[in-house]
């Protein structure tokens, strides 16, 4: 592994005295992104495979979204919601008829969209499923990942997330993910929804079995519950979808979408969902300073034109194909398992590998830049801008590590 240069180490070593310590990153430090390349500060370009986790699905600094971010910024940048401005309503409308729901609520980081839902799903079991108060139970899955608040990682396996954080807030029922027989059982009168990734990104891209959603889509249903999906990750393209619930032609009651919603420029999040569950909020009960503020709006909507304009959707499915067949294909005996829908790919290694970090300090060097996660998995998630020569290239220096 090929240690940092002073310049970058100079950085490195203040970023370690004045910053908390709550990451480990790979000791590359970026100072330019154009597309699916990142550039360190010595100038030396890596392949983005990260995507900062789905946030640059558009691709680092995508042209259209800056102008638009700049031209917002020369005029209005925030008025709060106590009063109105020229931007939302037309990104609003944007937003709803991409999606089909009627309602968009407009938040900041995902964190704060998915606590947003979660009250929604509450409000809604009281004042429309009639369950007593306070005893509203929302059912989620082993090995999720919602965000970093302390209810939400209140209800993560993950003890990361939780270790040292406690106490909790209660009201969250955790089954096995994928297994519907156990969100059957854990179903009760006071279950008000039921909250899940399409696919699970932290876990690892862990796709869950055919039918699974159609599952949860008919048990929410039969128990007058509500499905709602954390889209954050999994949604705004990656898996050759503009969601992935649409692998299962299901429809859920609402969806939290976050990341690629700003191409990576600014935070901007949103809770989706029909009149139905949205209209638990009344005026002054939530809210956020900077939800839905002019910039975010004008930065949101360029994303927006620039993933259908693009049709990243559909490259992120054809495309998705390639890297499939190209991973499966790779000639090493350390693969367990690939997982793979649209360009996101979960590279499991056996034990025996030695843990997927080492791989990435390899492929770091190669200039390929990628995520290790639950020890043994590469993360593969590139800008969906990626061509196909590039997908094959970084295929290469995968297989060639691996070897
Ligand atoms: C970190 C990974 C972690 C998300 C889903 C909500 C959020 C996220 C499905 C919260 C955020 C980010 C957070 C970031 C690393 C990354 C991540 F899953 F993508 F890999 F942590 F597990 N729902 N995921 O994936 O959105 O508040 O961050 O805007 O915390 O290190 P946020």
């Amino acid at each position: 592994m090929s240690t940092p240069t002073t310049k970058a180490a100079d950085l490195i070593a203040r970023e370690t005295q004045y910053g908390a310590h709550n990451y480990h990153p790979l000791d590359v430090v970026c100072t330019r992104g154009e597309g699916v390349f990142l550039t360190d500060v010595d100038g030396k370009r890596y392949m983005d495979f990260l995507a900062a986790y789905s946030a640059v699905n558009q691709g680092h600094n995508h042209p259209k979204i800056g102008e638009a971010m700049i031209a917002q910024i020369k005029t209005l940048a925030l008025t709060s919601r106590a009063f109105r401005n020229d931007q939302f309503p037309p990104l609003l409308e944007k937003l709803c008829r991409l999606t089909g729901f009627e309602k968009a609520l407009l938040m900041n980081s995902g964190a704060e969209a998915v606590e947003t839902a979660l009250k929604a799903m509450r409000k809604w079991g009281y004042d429309k499923k009639g369950i007593e108060y306070g005893k509203a139970e929302i059912i989620v899955a082993e090995g999720n990942f919602h965000g970093r608040t302390t209810t939400i990682v209140g209800f993560s396996t993950d003890p990361d997330s939780t270790s040292r954080f406690g106490p909790f807030t209660p009201g969250f029922v955790i089954v096995p993910y994928g297994d519907l027989e156990a969100v059957r059982r854990a179903i009760t009168p006071n279950t008000c929804a039921i909250f899940m990734e399409p696919i699970q990104g932290e876990g690892g891209v862990v796709i869950p079995p055919k039918g699974f959603l159609q599952g949860l889509r008919k048990l929410a249903d039969e128990s007058n519950s509500l499905l709602v999906l954390d889209e954050i990750q999994s949604g705004l393209g990656r898996t050759g979808k503009l969601f992935a619930f649409e692998h299962e032609g299901i429809r859920p009651d609402g969806i939290t979408i976050g990341k690629a919603l700003s191409g990576g420029y600014y935070p901007v999040s949103a809770f989706l969902a029909n009149d139905a569950v949205m209209d638990v909020f009344t005026p002054g009960i939530h809210g956020s300073t900077y939800g839905g503020n002019p910039l975010a709006c004008a930065v949101a909507s360029a994303a927006l034109d620039v993933l259908v304009d693009e049709h990243l959707v559909e490259r992120a499915a054809e495309l998705g194909q390639h890297l499939a067949q190209r991973l499966r294909s790779m000639k090493t005996d350390k693969v367990q398992e690939v997982r793979c829908i649209g360009l996101w790919a979960g590279v499991q290694l056996h034990p025996e590998a030695g843990g997927a970090r080492k791989y990435c300090y390899a492929l770091k060097d190669r200039g390929m830049l990628c995520k290790d996660t639950h020890v043994d998995t590469i993360r593969l998630a590139p800008p969906l801008v990626i061509t196909r020569e590039q997908i094959d290239w970084a295929v290469d220096q995968l297989e060639s590590v691996l070897s």
